[in-house]
């Protein structure tokens, strides 16, 4: 019953993997990954690099290692790496690319996500005595902390030209990069063409329980390879990680315009409530994120009382609330969501009054 029920809007990665994807672990055929034996490991890889239009693909557990990973297999100790101001690695994984890569981050703010090439081109510092050598430039699609905007294909390929230019490598944290394509209803290769090599999760809205796929050169997986096992990444019967992989390739992701469509509802909805701010042209792909200040109080508080209405989304600052549709997300618990939100918002006014 839809009254009981928890509405969970703080991620897509809660997602829970289908019946079928159950069924294809149990009946995985597996192998020793490190041994790279195991045949569903290397069906998924072969499907990805297809998927994705390069020539080689590597299993690994998460996002974060994924991008840890591929900062390593980039660049060399030392060197620098401009990325966005928001993007998850600088943000979300734990300095790791300081910490373990040894690479100095070198932020650039954007309106929306996307670099702007003239502000690359201004980061790409000049030999000079003093200044670490630029290596990597990593880009970020859909780009969460900025609400799932989409950087389109026009846009990395003018990246791509100045990273060229410079002889630097272009990275895609692609998360949640079929969300972009679908939005934008073209193949993914257009997002994938420009750039030398990516990350894509099958842990969220593609709904598998774990798994992100690095993407690019057999040169750059082979080197990515062992670094996965320096990490201690190394995988044995992985195929009951990658069955499920396959299954998310060939049949969720065309589902994705489903939670487009609900995030879509959902930031119409929140629109019309007082004291909050959203700005819909954001809301592009199942992440909605909107302001709380006329409200009154903190997002954290915020989140606390949504929660006491059966409702969960994550705080992104002091007044910045987020919430992520995905599968289990129906029409009618967005609307439960937004009553919920009006109702609090109501009481807030009166308190107010
Ligand atoms: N993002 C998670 C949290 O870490 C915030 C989420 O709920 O959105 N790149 C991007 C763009 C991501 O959004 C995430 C996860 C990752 C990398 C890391 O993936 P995991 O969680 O598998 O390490």
């Amino acid at each position: 019953m839809l009254a009981k029920e928890i509405i969970d809007l703080r991620s897509d990665t809660v997602t829970l993997p289908t019946e079928e994807m159950l069924e294809a672990i149990r009946h995985a055929e597996l192998g020793d990954d490190v041994f790279e034996e195991d045949p569903t490991v290397n069906r998924l890889e072969k499907l990805a690099a297809e998927r994705m239009g390069k020539e080689a693909a590597l299993l690994v557990t998460s996002g974060t290692q994924a991008n840890l990973i591929s900062l390593m297999s980039n660049t060399k100790r030392g060197r620098l790496v401009i990325l966005e101001a928001e993007s998850h690695i600088y943000w979300y994984e734990v300095g790791g690319i300081s910490m373990i890569a040894g690479l100095l981050p070198w932020p650039v703010k954007t309106p929306l996500g996307a670099l702007d090439p003239k502000d690359v081109e201004a980061a790409i510092q000049p030999q000079n005595i003093h200044f670490p050598e630029p290596a990597l430039i990593c880009i970020e699609n859909t780009h969460n902390r900025h609400g799932g905007t989409i950087i389109s294909p026009d846009q990395i390929k003018a990246i791509s030209e100045v990273a060229h230019t410079h002889g630097l490598k272009l990275y895609m944290d692609g998360a949640r990069i079929f969300n972009a394509a679908i939005a934008l209803k073209v193949d993914v290769k257009e997002f994938t063409k420009h750039v030398d090599n990516l990350m894509f999760c099958l842990s969220k809205s593609l709904c598998c329980p774990v798994g992100s796929l690095l993407v690019g050169t057999r040169e750059f997986v082979e080197r990515a390879r062992k670094l996965r096992k320096v990490l201690g990444g190394g995988m044995r019967q992985a195929g009951i990680i990658a069955a499920p992989g396959i299954v998310a390739l060939e049949r969720m992701i065309d589902r994705l315009e489903e939670d487009h469509r609900n995030a879509r509802l959902l930031a119409e909805g929140i629109a019309k409530i007082d004291g909050i701010q959203i700005d819909l042209s954001r809301v592009q792909t199942n992440i909605v994120c909107f302001e709380i200040n006329g409200l009154g109080i903190s997002a954290e508080l915020f989140i606390s009382k949504l929660k006491e209405n059966g409702i969960l989304a994550l705080t992104l600052a002091e007044n910045k609330v987020r919430m992520v549709t995905h599968r289990g997300i129906e029409e009618e618990h967005v609307k439960k969501s937004i009553a919920a939100i009006e109702k609090i918002s109501n009481e807030l006014h009166l308190e107010l009054k």
